[in-house]
């Protein structure tokens, strides 16, 4: 066994994005590129020396390779062992889970979460710091800097690690330990929620549920947790087998790609209960029958009943949203007593709050919802937080949603997204965006006056630290609002992101459609900002 240092040239265009780095396939296959950026995040840690660090994927192609690739490099870098899940694989959060189990140095996660796989799709790498959770930007701009003048990378010259089966194998002075990736995953569920209730709840010959896998990482995570410790029947999972290109599908647990789940739960002899996850397992979907409960809202009702679970019966110490997420949390927050934070969007930002105790539960509205008990989203622990409220209740999701709206009112939400976009048009609508603010407050727009505009910036109340162009917020004086963003997670493009809320507190106001209560709104959005000239586009293509 050698060690090699490799000679390589700086790609211009490893810069993370809102969840680390993401890239067609075909981008990471050029030489060198995926192990320039490997190279570049050790440079930019210091202490690897010796270190434990966890890896996984969510499966998807070019998962196997790259671990194989990572666990070359771990080695001549210097790390003392890599623990990493059979097969490759590792949910997002079981990995934070692993790492946080373990107290390991970090880990790195192979995933671009929802994004179509397979040889023509895409794929991902972010690094995960020792709390488990995403690197902060201060860590993946330093990456970005290193990647910018990096010259070499250090690997060995050794065959492929047999990753198949549970065992501890010797990569030069490493130790590699293969593990069972849902194991400690399942164990983590099983202490923070009441696993006898949700059995008799899901054994009672009264209920019914489907859980849709997207062909991705979470049908053995499901099948573990689901059919072997809550006895569920296998006919609950669908699309459970993981695939490399995950059965062709974009898993991403929304009301348009979820689409095989919405009909059987909006169709006849519908289940009680429904969810899906996505790529990676950190999103989730909550359906009722024929009912779709809002990433938003589902953050309000798990934070209101939070008590009735044993993980969160003591209360919250604080509940954390992102920006675009509706405030339905913040009312719930404010009836506890409790601080409620406004983050930028992504994960990352959740971390010093959950770190500090701050918070115990966030949430954003692009389906992520999860706690202090690992700290990334988690897919499958909303799922089972529901099935515990459900198991204590005894109510439909239905009820319990229209009954949280009838006791903190009800806030309208929707996203539209127009998806990939030219780059230089979606820039230009927000650089017009950006002039506009601070003329726009006291316009009047049909019923609705601007209280304020913005673009959002984000001071860490734990280290300090500013985040600045989050978003614009275009806030009204009856507390609705609408936010224009690009989103930093695709990988052709520019994808807009319009989100509108509306707030309505009379429950007889509160049965309409989500489109139809926000269209005055959806118009303003498109007065404002001139979606259709510059996207060129007459519609979103994505509403949820
Ligand atoms: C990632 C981040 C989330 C973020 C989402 C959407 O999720 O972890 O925090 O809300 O992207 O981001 P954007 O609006 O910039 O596309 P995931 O599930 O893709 O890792």
């Amino acid at each position: 066994m050698t060690r090699l240092e490799v000679s390589t040239q700086p790609y211009p265009d490893q810069k993370p994005g809102t969840s680390g780095l993401r890239k067609r396939v075909r981008v990471f296959q050029q030489a060198n590129y995926l192990e320039n950026f490997v190279q570049s995040i050790f440079n930019s840690l210091e202490g690897l020396q010796g270190a434990t660090l966890v890896v996984g994927g969510d499966g998807r192609y070019y998962n196997r390779h790259a671990v194989q690739v990572i666990l070359r490099m771990a080695a001549a870098n210097g790390f003392g062992k890599v623990m990493v899940g059979r097969g490759g694989l590792l949910s997002t959060p079981a990995a934070s889970c692993v790492i946080r189990k373990y107290a390991t140095f970090g880990g790195i996660i192979l995933s671009a979460s929802h994004n179509p796989a397979g040889e023509n799709g895409d794929f991902g790498i972010k690094y995960n710091i020792g709390n488990g959770g995403p690197a902060p930007e201060k860590i993946t701009e330093a990456m970005y800097a290193e990647s910018k003048k990096i010259s070499r990378y250090l690997t060995l010259d050794t065959p492929d690690v047999d990753l198949d089966s549970i065992a501890t194998l010797q990569l030069g002075d490493m130790q590699v330990e293969v593990i069972d990736p849902v194991s400690d995953y399942a164990d983590l569920m099983q202490s923070l929620f009441d696993f006898d209730r949700i059995h008799a709840l899901i054994n009672s010959g009264i209920f019914s549920m489907r859980f849709d896998g997207m062909h991705a990482i979470t049908g053995p995570y499901a099948a573990e947790i689901f059919e072997t410790r809550l006895g569920a029947t296998p006919d609950t999972l669908m699309n459970a087998e993981p695939k490399e290109d995950f059965g062709g599908g974009h898993p991403d647990p929304n009301l348009v790609y979820a689409r095989e789940l919405v009909e059987v739960m909006f169709g006849a002899n519908a289940p009680d209960f429904g969810a899906a996850s996505d790529g990676d397992g950190d999103r989730n979907m909550i359906l009722g029958r024929k009912f779709f409960v809002t990433p938003s809202d589902s953050l309000a009702v798990l934070a209101a009943n939070a008590h009735l679970t044993p993980g969160y019966r003591l209360g919250l110490a604080g509940i954390a949203r992102s920006m675009p997420t509706s405030q339905a949390a913040d009312r719930v927050a404010n009836r506890l007593g409790i601080e409620l934070y406004e983050t930028p969007t992504g994960w990352k930002f959740f971390g010093n709050l959950l770190d500090a105790g701050k918070a115990t539960i966030c949430g954003e509205e692009s389906f992520g919802t999860g706690s202090n008990h690992v700290r990334e989203k988690d897919g499958l622990w909303a799922v089972l937080f529901w099935l515990n409220l459900l198991a204590v209740r005894r109510e439909s999701v239905q009820d319990i949603v229209t009954s949280h709206w009838h006791a903190y009112g009800r806030n309208y939400y929707s996203r539209h997204d127009y998806e990939g976009v030219d780059a230089d048009g979606a820039g230009q609508l927000v650089d017009a965006l950006r002039k506009l603010n601070g003329n726009l407050t006291g316009k009047r727009y049909a019923d609705y006056e601007v209280a304020f505009s913005d673009d959002f910036a984000y001071t860490d109340p734990v280290d300090g630290s500013i985040s600045e162009h989050q978003g614009i917020r275009v806030g009204f004086t009856d507390g609705s609002r609408i936010v224009f963003r690009l989103s930093g997670t695709g990988t052709e493009g520019a994808t807009l992101r319009v989100y509108l809320e509306r707030y309505e507190a009379d429950p007889d106001k509160q049965g309409l459609d989500a489109q139809d209560a926000l269209s005055e709104l959806i118009r303003i959005a498109e007065e404002v900002a001139g979606i259709k000239h510059h996207t060129g586009r007459q519609a979103p293509t994505v509403i949820t």
